[in-house]
């Protein structure tokens, strides 16, 4: 039977915000949980992934898990030992306890991030690539998918895991022309992760059916996602503004983008 009552972790943030207003057309009923408590959502959970009781008593009764939660930029090791190794962990730990049957995990593009992207004509990047993370924090997703593969393997505690691109309104990048996922798309991506049967543990990369796409969608496909979206109709502006991409510079030659040379430090 498709999950009805769904967790979903991080659900303060932005990916969070989007998925709030959009799952629930798809016939989810959510129970939202951040850090941080949730703008107009006075039954949030508030609590810190590291709290196990917490987070067992908020997985507790749900069919399945949205995990967002974390932090989604860089940030000094300790830090993301906590809140995405640690938490990942208590989160998985809960689901087990508590008998859930999936997760759906916002891995991310980083865990792969050091792979050069396709040049023209080249192949795209498939799934089964070796991990590459571009920092900790694409190394605290690699964790996670390693994670989500153990707990199928040994409690068969079903995950999709979702190395997501850029999912926000707009494209603002060229890069993101490749790697952008539209809110909608990422909603249809996040139900088809929800309902499709017999996942065991499958990868799939996450972005709209980009003209300039680097990464193969058919995992994602087989789910039965069919995105809709296509960043090209950004192409024109977007290049005029910033250039194409430039081969020499590494921050352009690899799926992370910035993330291999200057990544974005988590600020709090
Ligand atoms: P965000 O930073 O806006 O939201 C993350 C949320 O997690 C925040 O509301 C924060 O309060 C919460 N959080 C952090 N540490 C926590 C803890 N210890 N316990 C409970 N809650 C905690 O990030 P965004 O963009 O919404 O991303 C959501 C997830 O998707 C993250 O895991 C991120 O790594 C992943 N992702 C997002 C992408 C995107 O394009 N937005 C791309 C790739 C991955
Ligand atoms: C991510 O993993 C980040 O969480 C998000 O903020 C974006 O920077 C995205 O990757 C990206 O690669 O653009």
């Amino acid at each position: 039977p498709a999950p009805r009552t769904v967790l979903l972790t991080g659900a303060a943030g932005g990916l969070g915000t989007l998925m709030r207003d959009l799952l629930p057309a798809y016939g989810h009923e959510l129970r939202l949980l951040d850090l941080r408590p949730v703008e107009g959502a006075p039954d949030a959970i508030v609590a810190d992934l590291a709290d196990r009781d917490a987070v067992r008593e908020a997985v507790r009764g749900v069919d399945a898990i949205v995990h967002l939660a974390g932090i989604s930029l860089e940030a000094p090791f300790e830090k993301i030992l906590a809140a995405n190794i640690a938490g990942t962990y208590n989160l998985y730990e809960a689901a087990r306890e508590e008998g859930v049957r999936r997760v759906v995990f916002a891995s991310s593009n980083h865990a792969v991030g050091f792979t050069p992207r396709p040049g023209e004509g080249d192949p795209l990047i498939p799934v089964d690539t070796p991990h590459r993370p571009d920092t900790f924090y694409g190394l605290s997703k690699s964790f996670g998918e390693d994670l989500a593969q153990l707990y199928w393997d040994k409690h068969g505690l079903e995950s999709v895991s979702v190395r997501i691109g850029s999912c926000f309104a707009e494209p603002t990048s060229v890069r993101m022309l490749s790697v952008w996922m539209s809110p909608a798309d990422g909603a249809r991506l996040f139900h088809a992760a929800l309902t499709a049967e017999d996942v065991g543990h499958t990868v799939v990369y996450g972005s709209s059916a980009n003209t300039r796409l680097w990464w193969d969608l058919s995992t994602a496909r087989a789910l039965g996602y069919d995105p809709q979206d296509d960043s090209e109709p950004y192409a024109e502006k977007l290049i005029a503004e910033q250039g194409d991409l430039d081969p020499e510079n590494i921050a352009h030659a690899c799926l992370g983008g910035h993330f291999v040379s200057d990544p974005p430090i988590w600020p709090y």
